[in-house]
């Protein structure tokens, strides 16, 4: 396991942030019921699309205030996460403890700029707060703190735990007689540490049917692309071995996401996983596929473009 170390700084400029922040924040926020039905039309799919969008506007705003974070990992997986916190999840935002709630764990912890997001505009806690990111003391840690953070479920960081956690959890319900869901959202370097063969293998093997994975798969990671690091071929027959059932989608089309949401929380034997086929970066063109915006920041010129690209994205 490698050991890596947190930049920590102090924000200045939170007034300048925060007053870039919409009104219709208000509107989002009230959100607090969970979804009665996951049963979804064409309205749905262009709410979710424009949560998304704000999801990324967030994210490479919070990154570019604190001068470092993760934009390729955190815009790869926006969708999903508008899918899961905006019309699948059962969640209670004024209620994070609330025992009954789905689990959502991100085991690729540093992409939690946009899991902020998303628990921002979902109600977990201001808006404003965005603005702290990786600052000292605040709650929105460069990589999620299960401790500091309403909302994070599991505290994360070095990769291929998430799984294990989301193990723990489904068994932790099976045995107390709860029906709570365990969504984990794992990245294909996160994948390549042993560590969540050995959770996909016991989860099989215990025949967790109520534990979801998201195989956030965008072919690469920090170093490059996964295929010419450690390759994960062939996904699809790896988690069938193990005794998953397997879907496959592209991850940035909400009717192919709900539609394969919709699949895994139906009665099953199995654990489910959905491997999403992402790009990373997706939606700011000088990011998308480029390993280079793995752990970088915007300047202030690349920002300004990056939002430019995003207000104006039509998915
Ligand atoms: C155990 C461990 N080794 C190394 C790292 C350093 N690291 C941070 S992100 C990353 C790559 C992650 O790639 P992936 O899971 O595919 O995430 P995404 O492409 O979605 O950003 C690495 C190797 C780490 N966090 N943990
Ligand atoms: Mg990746």
């Amino acid at each position: 396991m490698k050991i890596f170390i947190h930049r920590t700084r102090i924000c200045l400029d939170k007034r300048l942030y925060c007053a870039t922040i919409k009104l219709s924040d208000k509107r989002l926020r009230n959100r607090t019921s969970p979804p009665k039905s996951m049963k979804h039309n064409p309205e749905t799919i262009l709410s979710l699309q424009r949560i998304a969008k704000r999801i990324r506007i967030e994210s490479v705003r919070m990154i570019a205030n604190a001068g470092s974070g993760h934009p390729g990992g955190s815009l790869s997986e926006a969708d999903i996460l508008a899918a899961l916190y905006f019309h699948v999840m059962r969640i209670d935002p004024k209620n994070p403890a609330w025992e009954d709630r789905d689990r959502f764990i991100l085991s690729k912890g540093h992409a939690c700029a946009g899991l902020y997001a998303t628990l921002a505009l979902r109600g977990f806690f201001p808006i404003e707060q965005l603005a702290t990111f990786r600052c000292c003391g605040s709650i929105l840690q460069g990589h999620p703190d299960m401790k500091k953070t309403p909302g994070v479920e599991m505290t994360a960081g070095p990769l291929g735990n998430g799984l294990g956690a989301g193990v723990g959890m489904a068994l932790g319900a099976r045995i107390t007689g709860k029906t709570f869901r365990v969504f984990v959202l794992i990245g294909d370097g996160d994948a390549q540490e042993g560590c969540t063969w050995e959770a996909a293998m016991l989860a099989g093997h215990q025949k967790l049917n109520h534990l979801i994975c998201i195989y956030d798969y965008n072919r690469s990671q920090v170093d490059g692309r996964t295929d010419e690091i450690v390759s994960l071929h062939p996904v699809e027959e790896k988690w069938l071995a193990m005794n998953w059932d397997v879907r496959k989608i592209y991850g940035h089309d909400f009717t192919q996401i709900l539609d394969a949401f919709v699949w895994s929380c139906q009665p099953r034997q199995k654990p489910a996983v959905i491997i999403a086929y992402t790009i990373k970066g997706k939606g700011v063109s000088f990011m998308e596929d480029n390993a280079a915006w793995h752990g970088k920041a915007p300047n202030k010129e690349q920002l300004e473009w990056a939002l430019k690209e995003l207000a104006e994205e039509e998915n």
